[in-house]
């Protein structure tokens, strides 16, 4: 076997280098190979000083996630880090790629740091629901002052080597090659005798209001995790506690965080999001089919968002409209978009203008002949999409991509409306477009594998977590949503009202309970699917939506129209109860002969994740969905799931699928023909089996 860490020296410089593709994760191997070579540079009387880098694509990105909740094995990280620290010759680290978590650590005991100047360092361990756990709020603090390390620690993004540079994180930015550049640096700490510098020794002091604004900002920003706020209280331990004491209590508080319940959720979620880009039966080579122009016929509220996503990472766009105003109106909006960004300062005016520039509007199919990709984005009408394709498959190159951004018709039925539809994709954009960062991948019967896997890898260029799902009404997400709206009316049919429904599952994490969600999104588009469907509609069944149809029948569509479930006054986003609605909702119950009763929020919560569960496991084994962690992606970056719980089919494993099972028949006797348990959670429950088990 390859030997994880070597030991070479160049001239009078000792080389560290770390070699553990892919990105040289801090695992036992690794840790065991950075002593045995420290040793090795420490005894070689040639060496005066010490290098450490990283082999491959990037200097370690952090501890192996792999190996947490297993008893660790010895050198730890942090006697890895103390031995560094405690080394006879100076060392530096040299950091390329993203250094992060436990390898920033390694780095931060290290005297003297360089990077290649693309380097990106950071401590994200927040992100998995745990805390730097290797002397990272203590160094890190002590090396650029409480505020910035707080910004890296709390927050988890990286910082570029140009800011890290500024920072005093680094001392140098390596512009050449990075092995070179670093061995003369060494050579130059030697030659200038500069003195050791042990971050350890270093002082940092900070107000205590700079830890409460930081607090107030995670209680708006970070709502509900708990990792963040030990963040904050290690890093506030570094200003008034002496190292050891800060070094032990930010153990103590990582061991205790990476058993919690938060951290395996972020966990699970963290290798779930690296598993959706692996589709079942599409070969990671695949050869993909360039995407270097897009058209989108559409401007509307979704096409407008659609198109500023290729135009932000670089690609043109040309704009289809049936006519002048239409486009008129999807441009001014999409301008409008910009500058609202310029405005907040997350774009500069130059960035804005290069985007906008990518954009052409045009009233005709012709411009579209040679776009790699298009994608449709009208509203929900088969026969208008249908004729639309039709269109499409007359004008465009052969080879282009045609994409639908239905989010609940038969791809393979408009598909069929081509020549061609082996190059027909669905993909689902959530809105608005330029901001949500899922895309729901739509594989059509016919679909080719290599239309499947260029759509995949352009989901990196433009940002988004894409997820394949099969062809069924209203794919993974909204079929899933639509249990869940059924278990929301049904809720306040039977006692509560849209302000508690909301509360109750607002404080256990949502972004957004379902009511104001609706609002948002305008009741009237769900109101025309249901209208839609009314015919095929299973009569036996009970139907709770009968209320929303009554709210919609009153034109109360939402924000858009001032009032829905809740009612908005001018220019104000606040969802204010509404007594109109409260008696809409009493006479409905009333007319369907449901007896109120007071509903326990602990209930509206339960009912509303097991409803999500139990259509989620149709899906898995109907095979619309190829792994449990898609639905959860899914449900992360679609819906506002709360991460920190990890997802709907986490949970319903955490609560183990037996109890899920008991609670799924006690709600199907109070509401028969609305919960009959999915044949998959009585299987596995009956195995005692979860859906990550295999
Ligand atoms: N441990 C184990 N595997 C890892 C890993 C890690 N830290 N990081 C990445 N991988 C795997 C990943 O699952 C994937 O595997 C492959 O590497 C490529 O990753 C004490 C305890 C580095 C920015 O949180 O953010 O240190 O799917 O697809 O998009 O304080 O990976 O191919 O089989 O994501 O180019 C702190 C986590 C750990 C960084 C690269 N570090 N990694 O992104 O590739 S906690 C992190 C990332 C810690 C100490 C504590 C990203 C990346 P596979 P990828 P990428």
């Amino acid at each position: 076997m390859a030997e994880l860490v070597t030991y070479a020296r160049q001239g009078t410089v000792g080389v560290i280098a770390i070699d553990n593709p892919p990105v040289n994760a801090l695992g036992a191997g690794v840790r065991k190979g950075l002593v045995d070579c420290l040793d090795k540079g420490n005894e070689d009387p040639e060496a005066k000083a010490l290098v450490l880098i990283g082999g491959g694509r990037t200097f370690p990105a952090g501890a192996d996630i792999t190996e947490f909740g297993k008893p660790p094995a010895s050198p730890t990280l942090p006697e890895v880090i103390a031995a560094y620290e405690d080394s006879a010759k100076p060392v530096l680290a040299a950091l390329h790629g993203t250094a992060l978590g436990g390898g920033l650590e390694v780095a931060l005991g290290c005297d003297w740091r360089c990077a290649s100047k693309d380097a990106k360092l950071g401590l994200p361990e927040v992100k998995l629901g745990i805390l730097p756990g290797a002397g990272g709020t203590q160094r890190l603090p002590r090396l650029i002052g409480a505020e910035n390390a707080l910004t890296v620690i709390v927050g988890g993004e990286f910082v570029a080597a140009p800011e890290a540079l500024e920072w005093g994180l680094i001392d140098e930015i390596v512009s050449g090659d990075l092995p070179a550049g670093a061995i003369a640096f060494a050579e130059r700490i030697v030659a200038e005798e500069r003195p050791r510098r042990r971050v350890r020794d270093m002082e940092v002091s900070a107000a205590p209001e700079l830890f409460e604004g930081f607090r107030r900002t995670v209680a708006k920003r970070q709502r509900g995790f708990i990792a963040p706020l030990r963040c904050i209280e290690s890093v506030e331990n570094a200003t008034r506690l002496p190292f050891d004491e800060g070094l032990a209590a930010e153990r103590a508080m990582f061991v205790e965080l990476v058993a919690s319940p938060q951290a395996e959720a972020l966990r699970y979620l963290f290798f779930a999001e690296r598993e959706v880009a692996k589709v079942p039966g599409i070969d990671k080579d695949t050869p993909l089919r360039r995407i270097a122009s897009v058209g989108i016929v559409g401007a509307g509220t979704m096409g407008g968002g659609i198109a500023m996503n290729f135009a932000n990472a670089g690609i043109p766009v040309t704009l289809v409209e049936a006519v002048e105003e239409a486009l008129d109106r999807g441009f001014s909006a999409i301008l409008g978009n910009y500058s609202a960004n310029v405005d907040k300062g997350r774009l500069t005016q130059k960035e804005a203008d290069d985007h906008t520039g990518r954009l052409t509007g045009s009233v005709n199919f012709d411009d579209l002949a040679k776009a790699d990709l298009v994608i449709e984005a009208v509203f929900e009408d088969m026969a208008l999409k249908k004729e639309i394709f039709a269109k499409l498959d007359a004008v465009c190159r052969p080879g282009a991509i045609l994409a639908t951004n239905t989010s609940t018709l038969d791809i393979d039925e408009i598909a069929a409306a081509t020549s061609r539809p082996q190059d027909v994709i669905g993909t689902h954009f959530f809105s608005p477009a330029n901001v949500m960062k899922l895309l729901e991948i739509v594989r059509g019967d016919k679909t080719a594998d290599d239309v499947l896997a260029s759509v995949m890898r352009l989901c990196r260029v433009i940002s988004k977590v894409g997820v394949v799902v099969g062809v069924c009404d209203g794919f993974v997400g909204n079929r899933m949503l639509h249990a869940y709206w059924d278990q929301a009316y049904s809720l306040i049919l039977e006692g509560a009202l849209p302000q508690q429904v909301d509360k109750a599952l607002y404080d256990w994490g949502w972004a957004m309970g379902p009511f104001a969600v609706m609002d948002l999104a305008g009741t009237d588009v769900s109101w025309r699917v249901r209208q839609a469907k009314a015919e095929r509609r299973d009569r036996n069944k009970p139907y709770p939506a009968a209320v929303a149809d009554r709210l919609c029948g009153k034109g109360r569509f939402g924000r858009k129209t001032g009032a829905g479930w809740y009612r908005y006054e001018e220019a104000s986003r606040a969802p204010l109860p509404d007594p109109a609605v409260e008696a809409l909702i009493l006479e409905a119950s009333a007319e369907m002969g449901i007896a109120r009763r007071e509903i326990a929020d602990e209930e509206i919560v339960e009912r509303s994740l097991y409803a999500l569960v139990n259509e989620g496991a149709r899906i898995l084994a109907e095979g619309v969905a190829a792994r449990a962690g898609d639905i959860d992606v899914i449900y992360h970056y679609g819906y506002g799931f709360p991460r920190y719980r990890g997802g709907p089919m986490f949970c319903a494993d955490e609560i183990g699928l037996e109890k899920v099972l008991a609670g799924i028949r006690a709600f199907e006797e109070r509401q028969p023909g609305l919960w009959t348990p999915a044949p998959l959670i009585v299987r596995l429950a009956g195995e005692g089996k979860g859906f990550r088990d295999p």
